[in-house]
């Protein structure tokens, strides 16, 4: 194990906990575990107890190692970090958990606003007005998904922008993949579907600077824990958990870990493999489908994606158009 630049408080606990998610339960010796946060074998029971209180079942043995078994449905900000270390090259994460707030992308949005760096993760427990695209709204009741937003900083043109719509979609089902097993469809431009019907959506918000972007706001809500009564009426047919679909009850840590992961391995590699990947995933590609957009309806075939990330439709002329954004429909 690699002994961490451990700084402040916030760091060495988040390296303890990092280290103990890593072992998955097995015991790990005292004097390795306080070398990873730098502190003296004296101070790790009480470094931890903390933690112990707040619920993550922490093992101590009296002569021998710590070890963490499978926690319940909690989270804090240091296990995120310590489970998602910077990586070079690619934003360090700083996660803030909140209990409520009105929605985190409008959370995110301020702080990019006030010069805040790449990296920034702000998640709730519940989103009082979560929101989707075009004024539509994303249910968020307690602690039943993962709603979260991503600050990034990306390197793209603002006519580039849907890059992050495809990348940060293929993300989100990587991260669902990685947890559950199951690879969900895409159905542009943001949504993923599980047999049919809507487990997570996307909505992206990206701030235009000069020919650039200042940045952009990853939002993303993945139904983790919703039972059926969970939703409203009008949605419950539409909509879908990770629960509903497999009977297990995932730790929305769980989920945000994994999909942090899934954005650096995403972010590290080319556009052109996500674009692939979307491609393998795409419900929609090859399809006739009919599509809402500001320039009215249109009517053709879904045939794939452009370099910028656009749906290229080939109507019923022939002719094939851009699509920057709108609503599908299969028909
Ligand atoms: C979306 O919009 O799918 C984007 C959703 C983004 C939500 C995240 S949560 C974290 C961040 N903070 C926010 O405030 N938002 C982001 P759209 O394609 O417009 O779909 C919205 C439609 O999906 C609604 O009109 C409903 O029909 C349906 N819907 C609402 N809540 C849902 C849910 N929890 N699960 C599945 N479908 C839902």
């Amino acid at each position: 194990m690699e002994p961490a630049a451990a700084t402040s408080a916030r760091a060495r606990e988040a390296a303890l906990l990092g280290a103990l998610f890593a072992a998955k339960g097995q015991h790990l010796n005292r004097a390795d575990l306080a070398r990873v946060a730098g502190i003296s074998v004296a101070d790790l029971e009480s470094t931890l107890a903390p933690y112990l209180q707040a619920g993550y079942p922490i093992e101590f043995h009296p002569q021998g190692g710590i070890g963490l078994q499978e926690p319940p449905d909690i989270w804090c900000a240091e296990e995120i970090l310590g489970r998602c270390p910077a990586r070079e090259g690619l934003p360090a994460w700083e996660p803030l958990l909140l209990a409520e707030t009105a929605s985190t992308n409008d959370v995110a949005r301020e702080q990019a606003r006030k010069g805040l760096r790449a990296g920034f993760v702000v998640a709730a427990a519940r989103q009082t007005r979560g929101r989707g695209r075009l004024g539509r709204s994303w249910e968020s009741p307690t602690a039943c998904g993962l709603y979260v937003s991503l600050l990034l900083r990306p390197a793209l043109a603002a006519a580039e922008a849907g890059q992050l719509t495809i990348l940060s979609s293929v993300a989100a089902g990587d991260a669902v993949e990685a947890v559950s097993g199951l690879r969900p469809q895409i159905k542009w431009p943001n949504d993923l579907m599980v047999h049919g019907r809507k487990l997570a959506g996307l909505l992206i918000e990206a701030e235009p600077q000069g020919r650039g972007l200042a940045h952009a706001v990853v939002g993303i809500g993945i139904n983790v824990r919703h039972r059926a009564e969970d939703f409203s009426d009008e949605v419950r047919h539409l909509a879908t958990s990770l629960f509903l679909v497999t009977g297990q009850l995932y730790r929305r840590a769980d989920v945000l870990v994994a999909l942090l992961h899934a954005f650096e391995a995403r972010l590290s590699r080319p556009f052109a493999e996500a674009r692939e990947a979307w491609a393998a995933s795409s419900l929609t590609l090859g399809q006739q489908v009919t599509l809402t957009t500001v320039r009215g309806i249109k009517h053709g075939q879904a045939l794939g994606l452009d370099e910028s990330g656009a749906l290229l439709l080939r109507s019923d002329s022939g002719e094939i158009e851009t699509i920057t954004a709108g609503d599908m429909r299969a028909v």
